[in-house]
């Protein structure tokens, strides 16, 4: 298990150095639930990776500390490959949410000291800028379509170029995506709230919502738009064909994808770019997709989708079929995931757009970073690793409070997809 250099090997010193002492889980809640995972080496050098899955946090932590972390003491912290083939493929039981986001956690820690050992920024041990900055968008919502279109009005007026837009629908009490006054954050509540959903509701409204916005905002700003799973294939299609005039960048997660063939009906009937995979974990489960083409951009992040060491071949494969990225950024993922992400971005060839939504205050005054938002693009920073650290005082004031994703039934009581 730990590869011990033979004595008198050159890089027996630097070996000794990369050495892994201590593992450790923070799980705090500065306004929502993290979970991170800090790797140390013997020279003092350490890494910080995301564990975070939303609603389900202690499960990955104790998958962590019970499984994993005694694992990693006595290890290489160089060998970043031999580490994720022995948490993916020594394991029996492999892939799944929480086995992929806690493999994420140590990909992501380790690669951050591969960095900070080496003095690069991430992105240059990835391969090199491709481009100055990640395009971004952000959410706007509204109560109705007016409440909507002033929202992304906003957006477009603090510089984005592209925004995901989601509306009320009239008749549906808690339509996906909508806040109540402060930042949109769907885990509400310790045991999960039950929403009511109209399918034939929302397929009147949505193609409206995007009529008025070309209407009110023109064809120069981005558009995009989130299902969150809630249509039939062929209902799916149905809205892909009706959103056509008004040029969307892309239409998320139209139908629930375990069927990964069910995307073939949608792709039948319109040209709407399709963007799937925030939920995925692993290149297994959008297999199909990529390679027949039937989506455009790949949502599956580090976090949730085993670390940089994955990701990377899941976008070399997508590069292939000239599927590009486009990585979930709710504020669910950590500053720890949009630096990791950013720099991954900054690298990939074949970049879509990143999502953002800004973390709160006290998120990032518990993460510090270096990224920033200028012009509607992120910018990584230039300082070695991912550029995110934790201020473990700061984050041991913010206890783990419980909270669940809420749940969908239709209007008759049958369970639905959230
Ligand atoms: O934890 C669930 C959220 O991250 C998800 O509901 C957000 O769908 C989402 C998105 O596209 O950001
Ligand atoms: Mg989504």
């Amino acid at each position: 298990m730990n590869q011990k250099p033979e004595s008198g090997h050159p890089e027996q010193g630097a070996s000794r150095d990369r050495e892994i002492v201590d593992a450790r889980v923070i799980v705090t809640c500065p306004g929502r639930n993290f979970v991170t995972l800090k790797i140390e080496t013997r020279s003092g050098v350490y890494g910080l990776g995301d564990a975070t899955l939303n609603g389900r946090e202690l499960a990955v932590a104790a998958y962590l500390q019970e499984h994993v972390v005694p694992n990693l003491i006595g290890r290489d912290a160089g060998r970043i490959e031999d580490t994720w083939q022995f948490l993916y493929r020594g394991a029996y039981w492999r892939r799944g949410p929480v086995t992929m986001t806690a493999i994420a956690a140590v990909d992501v820690a380790l690669w951050d000291i591969l960095g900070k050992m080496a003095g690069l920024p991430l992105y240059r041990l990835l391969g090199g800028r491709s481009r100055e900055g990640a395009l971004v968008y952000g959410h706007a919502n509204g109560s109705d379509i007016g409440e909507a279109s002033e929202a992304v009005g906003r957006f477009i007026e603090q510089g984005f170029r592209a925004v995901r837009a989601q509306c009320g629908v009239p008749g549906v009490k808690k339509a996906y995506g909508i806040s109540s006054g402060r930042a949109y954050e769907p885990a509400e509540s310790e045991l999960p709230v039950e929403t009511v959903w109209s399918t034939p509701k929302y397929l009147e409204t949505a193609p409206k919502l995007f009529e008025r916005l070309r209407a009110d905002h023109g064809n120069d700003v981005e558009l995009l738009h989130d299902v969150h799973h809630r249509l039939t294939p062929i209902e799916a299609a149905r809205l892909a064909r009706d959103l056509e005039p008004h040029r969307l960048f892309w239409l998320e997660d139209a139908t629930p994808a375990e069927n990964q063939k069910s995307f073939e009906l949608i792709r039948k009937h319109s040209v709407t770019p399709l963007a799937v995979g925030e939920v995925f974990n692993s290149i297994w489960d959008c297999k199909h997709l990529i390679e027949q083409q039937l989506i455009d951009y790949i949502r599956t992040t580090i976090v949730h989708g085993g670390g940089i060491t994955h990701v990377r071949r899941l976008a070399d494969f997508a590069a292939l079929h000239q599927v590009r990225t486009g990585f979930h950024g709710a504020t669910d993922l950590s500053p720890v995931c949009m630096g990791a992400a950013l720099h991954f971005d900054t690298w990939v060839p074949n970049f879509g757009i990143q999502e953002y939504m800004f973390h709160s205050d006290e998120t990032d005054a518990v993460f510090p970073h270096d990224y920033v938002l200028r012009d509607g693009r992120l910018y990584c920073g230039e300082s070695p690793g991912h550029g995110v650290d934790i201020d473990e005082a700061l984050a041991a004031k913010f206890p783990y409070a419980p909270k669940q994703l809420p749940v969908a039934r239709l209007e008759d009581g049958t369970m639905w997809d959230w």
